[in-house]
Order: structure tokens, then C-alpha cells, then sequence
């Protein structure tokens, strides 16, 4: 098992080529890819059976960004994970580059589900979950999936499912930071009580801190506890986590910084 130290180093290299992947870009979602940098770097370097060795193989666990925008948090990890390397990331949304502005399947290894369009990418889990079920594959799939997000229907009519299948073997990480593109997802579409409306759907729900790794590493322990329904994380996060102005700013939900607030992210993030 990793130490919470270690995932927090990872979280920061992760940070920090989130921020550089989309300076250099001049475009990309910085805020919801720093919120959960913290919940991906324990899902790849602790909880999720995916390895080098395993990659390319069926037998193994899966993971689907349902809040595609926030591609850079997923191509950062897989970076630092070793399938992708720091060249690859100076492409990210440029033409012809594998790392598009919404993560494709077919061109990336260790993408697991072409998302963008968001409710879709839960329902493809819930798909890939029941498929392992009907397939006696015992691995798991986990899918985060965004507030804001979660005011898609579609999302719901995934929910049900997940539940009348009980797909145990299915985890979804709501990104809770409270932030959707036009500002408080209260004021804009409230899709709150989160907790209370997935337990009447019949999920088991853990509510934890999104940037504590204590209680990240027991949500998921929790849910391999658990049989007979799925489960989900409601884990409050902080939009733009780690970047002093980009924290709780819903401006910085899909803007490039300037090359100086990069440098002035990569410093804090380094904690100078
Ligand atoms: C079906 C669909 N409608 C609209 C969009 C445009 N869009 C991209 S991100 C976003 C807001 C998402 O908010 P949230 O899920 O809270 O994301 P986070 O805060 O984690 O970045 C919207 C509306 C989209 N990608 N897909
Ligand atoms: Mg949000």
C-alpha cells in the first residue's frame, strides 16, 4: 500500500502537468482536473489492479472518465503511471495529436472509454460492469463523474441500472466541488442531496473528504466491502485544487493561464 506521501507526490506531478499541459495548449479544463487529482492518484497507484504488463489485456481493472473535459487529469496520470510520456503531453489538443481535448480510446493506451459528452461515460460503465459480471470477470470499474454532470439525466437512468443489476463491482466518484461551467450547480440546476437521492436509487454512498487520502484509500476499501449494489463516493472537492487563484473560481472551469500564472501554479504547487 502506498502512503498518503507518496500519492501526494503524485498528485502534485500530476497538478503541475495539468497546469503546464494547458498553458501550453492556451486552452483546456484546468479547475474539475486539479479537484480530483487526489482521488486519481490513489485509484492508479493503489486501488486499481492496472499495470504495465496489463494493460492491453481484458483481465484487469477499468476506468472511466465520465467528465471527459477533464482530460488533462487523465493523460497527466497515465503519464505518470508510465504509458504516457512528458513528450506526448506538449501535444495535448493539437491536430493530429492522440491527446485530444476529450479522451479517445482508439488512440490512447490505458483510456478505457472515449468520453466528452457528458451522462454517457456512467453509462458505459455501468455496461462494462455488467459485462464482467455476465463474464464471471471478477475486476471492478470505477467512473468519475461530475457534479454538474450529474445533472444529466442520462445519468440517472444509468443509476437505476447500476442498482437493478447489483453491479457491485462498480464505484462512482462524484466530483463533488460544488462548480459546474456557469457557476454554482445550485444556482444553476440543483441536483442535491446527492448522498440521499443515490441511497433512494438503491447505491450503497460513502461522503468523504476528496482531498484526504485516509479517506479516500477507506471509501474504496469500503466498497469492495459491499455486495449487492454499487457504490458511490460523494467526494468533496475544491475546483482548482493547489492553485491559490484558480481555487473555487468557476472561471477557471475550461480557461488557459499565462505563461506568468503558470509559473505562479508550478511554484505554489511546488510549495514554495
Ligand atoms: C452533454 C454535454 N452538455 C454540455 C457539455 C459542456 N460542458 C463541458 S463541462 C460542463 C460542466 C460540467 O460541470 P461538472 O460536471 O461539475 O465538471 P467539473 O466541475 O468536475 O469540471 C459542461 C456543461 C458537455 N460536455 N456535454
Ligand atoms: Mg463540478
Amino acid at each position: 500500500m502506498e502512503t498518503a506521501a507518496s500519492l501526494h507526490e503524485k498528485a502534485t506531478n500530476i497538478r503541475k502537468n495539468i497546469v503546464k499541459m494547458v498553458t501550453k495548449a492556451k486552452s483546456g479544463h484546468p479547475g474539475g482536473s486539479l479537484s480530483s487529482a487526489d482521488i486519481l492518484s490513489v485509484l492508479y497507484f493503489n486501488e486499481m489492479d492496472i499495470t504495465a504488463e496489463n494493460v492491453d489485456s481484458i483481465d484487469r481493472d477499468r476506468f472511466v472518465l465520465s467528465k471527459g473535459h477533464a482530460s488533462p487529469l487523465l493523460y497527466a496520470t497515465l503519464c505518470e503511471k508510465g504509458f504516457l510520456d512528458e513528450a506526448d503531453l506538449d501535444t495535448f489538443r493539437q491536430i493530429d495529436s492522440k491527446l485530444q481535448g476529450h479522451p479517445n480510446m482508439n488512440y490512447v493506451k490505458g483510456v478505457d472509454m472515449s468520453t466528452g459528452s457528458l451522462g454517457q461515460g456512467i453509462s458505459c460503465a455501468v455496461g462494462m460492469a455488467l459485462s464482467n459480471k455476465v463474464k464471471g470477470n471478477d475486476h471492478r470499474v470505477y467512473t468519475l463523474v461530475g457534479d454538474g454532470e450529474s445533472e444529466e439525466g442520462q445519468v440517472w437512468e444509468a443509476a437505476m441500472a447500476a442498482a437493478q443489476y447489483k453491479l457491485d463491482n462498480l464505484v462512482a466518484i462524484i466530483d463533488f466541488n460544488g462548480l459546474q461551467i456557469d457557476g454554482d450547480i445550485t444556482a444553476v440546476m440543483n441536483p442535491t442531496p446527492l448522498d440521499k437521492k443515490f441511497e433512494a436509487f438503491n447505491w450503497h454512498v460513502i461522503v468523504i473528504d476528496g482531498h484526504d487520502y485516509e479517506q479516500i484509500l477507506d471509501a474504496f476499501k469500503e466498497a469492495r466491502e459491499t455486495k449487492g449494489k454499487p457504490t458511490m463516493i460523494l467526494a468533496k472537492t475544491i475546483k482548482g485544487k493547489g492553485v491559490s487563484f484558480m481555487e473555487n473560481n468557476y472561471a477557471w472551469h475550461g480557461s488557459a493561464p499565462s505563461e506568468e500564472q503558470c509559473a505562479q501554479a508550478l511554484k505554489e504547487l511546488d510549495g514554495e
